[in-house]
């Protein structure tokens, strides 16, 4: 990308009566957390695909987390899942992250990887087993504070497989009973975050299945829960954008997972496979932070990467994501929101529908480039990082890093 290149750009964006400084700003003060399980070896069901190179403990996924925010420098927080991440010294941890520049953000519970968890956590029909899950629920809270985390991210993989396997209102009040003690649990200014997901591994129901039982429990706990959408977790064709509209709205909106999906929750890179769907909700998120009315829960939303790279290579598939992110963010605050309103205000469905088209159509390249250069990094991210040194050293890990 040439300096001429970048210079055009924003004259013909000028000319058109765009406020580019504002742009820009808000790109740069963009926040993306990457997710510690996002760096060690996954895969399906069927095979994990072991890597070389790849973390063999959690200070080392930090060390990768650190060169994702050295080149894209919007990803300064890292989330941690326990007890993939579980270490003796979680100050020394905290410490690690400091002093690569980076901070501890949500803490996640794992509630479906222990033999006992057969038949759910928190919704277990027996009592010593849900009161196991609390007691894992508390200790990630007590974590939360020695890394000075403010976040508890919460994805149930409860659920049952058969028709009258077990009573859907008991396992309701079993969750709202765990879920109020940990709520009493959070310190002052740390939230709970709960996520959905309509199936798997369960396949008859999940107990925490869609957004609205997600936001039901998160109203019932208080201002300090707030749902999380994980663009992973929703039926084929679900209008997602509509469902970040609206919890926005309610000021329940508190975080995001993103990646992509084909045709479940395949956490495929972010924006690899619908990047309209991902603009769409960008456009609802940039609408929700410039009105007055949801300035504030938009502005408090924690944007995370939720990925688990079976055949591609860790880092670069994170900066992939982070870029596709900002693409999609550029091109919605490119929007003429005025115009826009005036266009639905006048029922001109065609005008209306061209003004995001439009947007979406813009090659917003040399808008990210310019950014970049003005953050004082390489305009492509995923090519500073291939040609680092980093990129050859971590090879010497060998193979066989953490896995989960
Ligand atoms: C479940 O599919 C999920 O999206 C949850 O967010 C977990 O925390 C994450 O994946 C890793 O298992
Ligand atoms: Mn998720």
């Amino acid at each position: 990308m040439t300096q001429d290149q970048m210079s055009l750009w924003v004259k013909v964006q000028e000319e058109k009566g765009l406020d580019v400084e504002k742009v820009k700003s808000r790109l740069k003060n963009m926040e993306i957390e990457t997710p510690s399980w996002g760096y060690g070896d996954s895969g399906t069901r069927f095979k994990v695909f072991k890597q070389q190179g790849v973390p063999r403990n959690p200070y080392e996924k930090l060390e990768d987390a650190a060169e994702v925010h050295k080149v894209t420098g919007v990803c300064p927080s890292v989330a941690v899942h326990i007890p993939w991440d579980k270490v003796d010294d979680y100050n020394a941890l905290k410490k690690h992250a400091q002093d690569l520049g980076l901070r501890i953000g949500a803490v996640n519970p794992n509630l479906f990887q222990d033999d006992e968890y057969a038949l759910g956590s928190l919704c277990h029909p027996r009592r010593e087993v849900r009161e196991k899950a609390l007691v894992h629920m508390l200790e990630c809270v007590e974590i939360m504070g020695k890394v000075d985390s403010d976040s508890l991210s919460l994805w149930l993989a409860d659920g049952t497989n058969y028709p009258g396997q077990d009573d859907f209102r008991k396992r309701k009040h079993f969750l709202m009973d765990a879920l109020t003690q940990v709520y009493e649990a959070l310190p002052e200014d740390a939230r709970i975050l709960i996520e959905y997901k309509m199936f798997e591994p369960a396949f008859y129901h999940t107990d925490l299945a869609d957004w609205g039982m997600a936001y039901n429990y998160s109203l019932k706990l208080g201002d300090k829960a707030q749902v999380l959408v994980d663009l992973g977790h929703h039926a084929q064709g679900t209008n997602v954008a509509h469902i970040v509209a609206t919890l926005l709205d309610e000021g329940k909106l508190g975080g995001f997972h993103f990646n992509n999906r084909k045709y479940a929750d395949d956490d495929l890179m972010v924006g690899a496979i619908d990047p309209y769907e991902l603009f769409q909700i960008a456009l609802e998120l940039v609408a929700g932070e410039q009105d007055p009315a949801t300035a504030d829960c938009a502005q408090n939303i924690s944007y995370m990467i939720d990925q688990s790279h079976c055949i591609e290579p860790k880092i670069p598939a994170m900066i992939r994501s982070v870029m596709n992110i900002q693409t999609a963010f550029a091109k919605a605050l490119l929007v003429p929101r005025e115009e826009l309103k005036l266009a639905q205000e006048a029922g001109d469905v065609i005008r209306a529908e061209g003004i995001v088209r439009e947007a979406f159509e813009t090659d917003v390249r040399p808008l990210l480039a310019l950014v970049r250069q003005e953050m004082g990094l390489q305009p492509d991210p995923l090519k500073a990082y291939l040609e680092s040194p980093y990129s050859r050293k971590i090879l010497a890990r060998g193979i066989g890093g953490q896995s989960w």
